[in-house]
């Protein structure tokens, strides 16, 4: 297959692009987006904003950084070279460990030479008359191209807090999603952590090893659960990669592409015994097997899920030896699983240690950052580090980032005021040739997985358009609405959509981000990729092709 370039799209006028294509992000998504756009002899171009590959495990180097995925479901499923190749350390990789995968992935399909590193996208324009994108780095550099794939990821424009003085701090601080490459010494320090997210948690759990002083500033607690993690010995990494078909055909079938199952039981059909007995193995199971692998009316019945948030709260307090300590960390305000579940090493017992202190925000508001640390409603803390982990402007922030316009001028932004509409979390109309990887309401969980289907749902496309000299596609606003209608009747009865958090479009710091929406597709990924092969198969009479 040859490239597509202006004379073979045949409309004449067209001058000639820079590119076919340009992906913006070189992750996990940008990166097999490459590849596979390659593959078919485009001219692709991949514009990434940090100095190396890996999106995600290359900004989030905070220490305690790891999958909460098991590995090996969790990396790339479509070479068997790479497969063969890669042994997983860990049950449970940390990030330095992924991000030596992310570089392996790039140097093993040379995909390097097509990425252009420390490329920051201020901004992409469609033109209307030309047919084409420009892309507009933040340094005035622009690339014309025919397509432009977003691979921005979900949780990548970090947010920080909007309290005072935060640039008068004296010492080092620095949000998670941005943790310096040199790292940041804090051992025997002074240290605080602001937000007990799955980002905070981790860092807390590895921070108070070494800190002198680690004070965290919780504003709600969440439901965190323990990971177990372990080595993965020579032996069992050969049965790991001897069942890799099994495991990524378990992935295909289960509905956030973990290799854990919902259990088919209802909650109340089995006796107290049975239940607790079933809750206590998941307790001591590995991941995500107590959120993604239990009773499963567990996330929309609520005295159900009320009755396991007791059980995880009689686990806290279990771990907790200040019972006023304990009470703070035990969530009030949403039930479990209702907000994503952070996995944990021991991170209750960091509450027992004497180097380490609660505070609670709701009790103890931050007034400001001084030169010297926090003030809060109560006191001043003196700190020598101070550790943001408050999170992303999550599914929509990234988009948001890059002033993105589709025909006619309108803004992406504009158009996703009142939450974002896409066609299967790929296309907007009124954005030719715009896709996005792991876009708003496409399937998400175990990432990758999704991001495979994506792309290749992307090349299949792409090939579709090539193969019949078609230039240009759009969504048609009936398939958009469609699909918006199908999104949000999946998230009805769900206990997580009356609950703020980023999975409802919630983020407290990020001005006109105060109101819940359905920003997450919350059916099955089996159902999205059966609904995403559909349109294929049907000639994508769902798009309009101009
Ligand atoms: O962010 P979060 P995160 N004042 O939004 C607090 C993925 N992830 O980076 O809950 C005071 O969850 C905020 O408080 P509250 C995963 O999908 C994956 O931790 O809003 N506090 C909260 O405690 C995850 O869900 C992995 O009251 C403020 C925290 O900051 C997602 O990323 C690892 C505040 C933010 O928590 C995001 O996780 C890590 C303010 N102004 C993350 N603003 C792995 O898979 C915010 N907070 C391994």
């Amino acid at each position: 297959m040859t490239a597509i370039n202006a004379a073979d799209a045949g409309t004449g006028e067209i001058p000639d692009l820079d590119f076919d294509a340009i992906v913006i992000g070189a992750g996990m998504s940008g990166m097999y987006q490459l590849y596979r756009l390659r593959e078919m002899g485009l001219r692709v171009r991949v514009l990434e904003s940090g100095t190396q590959v890996g999106g995600t495990w290359y900004w989030n180097r905070y220490p305690g950084a790891r999958f909460d995925s098991e590995s090996y479901s969790y990396g790339f499923s479509f070479s068997q070279e790479l497969l063969d190749e890669w042994d997983w350390n860990e049950h449970f990789s940390g990030q330095p460990e992924i991000e030596r995968y992310c570089n392996l992935v790039a140097d093993k399909f040379d995909l390097r030479r097509d990425i252009q590193f420390s490329a920051r996208v201020a901004s992409a324009v469609y033109d209307d008359d030309g047919g084409f994108w420009t892309v507009s780095l933040a340094d005035g550099t622009q690339y014309r191209a025919r397509f432009m794939i977003t691979a921005i990821g979900l949780l990548s424009a970090p947010t920080m807090p909007r309290f005072e003085g935060i640039n008068d701090f004296q010492g080092p601080w620095c949000h998670t999603g941005l943790w310096p490459k040199e790292g940041i010494d804090y051992a025997g320090k002074r240290v605080a952590v602001i937000g007990t997210g799955a980002s905070g948690v981790q860092a807390i759990q590895e921070i108070s090893k070494t800190a002198g002083q680690l004070t965290v500033f919780q504003r709600r607690p969440n439901w965190c659960t323990p990971l177990h993690n372990r080595p993965i010995t020579k032996d069992e990494m050969a049965e790991i990669r001897a069942g890799y078909p099994e495991l990524f055909q378990l992935c295909r079938e289960t509905a956030a592409c973990f290799i854990h199952t919902v259990d088919p039981r209802g909650t109340f059909e089995v006796t107290e015994e049975e239940r607790t007995a079933f809750w206590e193995e998941l307790y001591a199971g590995q991941g995500f097997g107590i959120w993604q692998g239990n009773f499963r009316d567990m996330l929309v019945d609520r005295e159900a899920n009320r009755l396991m948030s007791d059980f995880v709260a009689d686990k806290i307090r279990q771990r907790v030896n200040d019972p006023k300590v304990a009470d703070m960390l035990i969530p009030k305000d949403h039930g479990f699983g209702t907000r994503r579940v952070p996995q944990e090493t021991r991170y209750y017992e960091v509450y027992n240690q004497p180097n380490v202190k609660l505070v609670s925000m709701l009790e103890e508001p931050i007034e400001r950052i001084t030169p010297t640390g926090v003030r809060t409603s109560a006191q001043d803390y003196e700190f020598d580090v101070i550790v943001y982990a408050t999170g992303f402007d999550a599914v929509t922030g990234s988009f948001d980032r890059i002033d993105i316009r589709g025909t006619g001028g309108q803004r992406l932004k504009d158009k996703w005021a009142g939450g974002p509409q896409t066609f299967v979390g790929v296309m907007v109309d009124g954005f030719p040739n715009m896709f996005m990887i792991m876009g708003p309401h496409a399937a998400l969980g175990n990432n990758p997985r999704s991001i495979e289907y994506n792309v290749e749902w992307v090349r299949d496309l792409i090939s579709h358009m090539t193969q019949r000299g078609l230039p240009f596609t759009e969504a048609t606003p009936e398939s958009v609405a469609e699909w918006n209608a199908f999104v949000h009747q999946k998230a009805e009865g769900l206990l997580s959509n009356e609950i703020d958090s980023w999975m409802t479009g919630i983020n407290l710091n990020v001005e006109g981000k105060q109101t819940r929406t359905v920003v997450r597709y919350s059916g099955t990924a089996p159902e999205y990729r059966a609904k995403c092969d559909e349109v294929a198969a049907d000639g994508y009479q769902a798009l309009r092709f101009l």
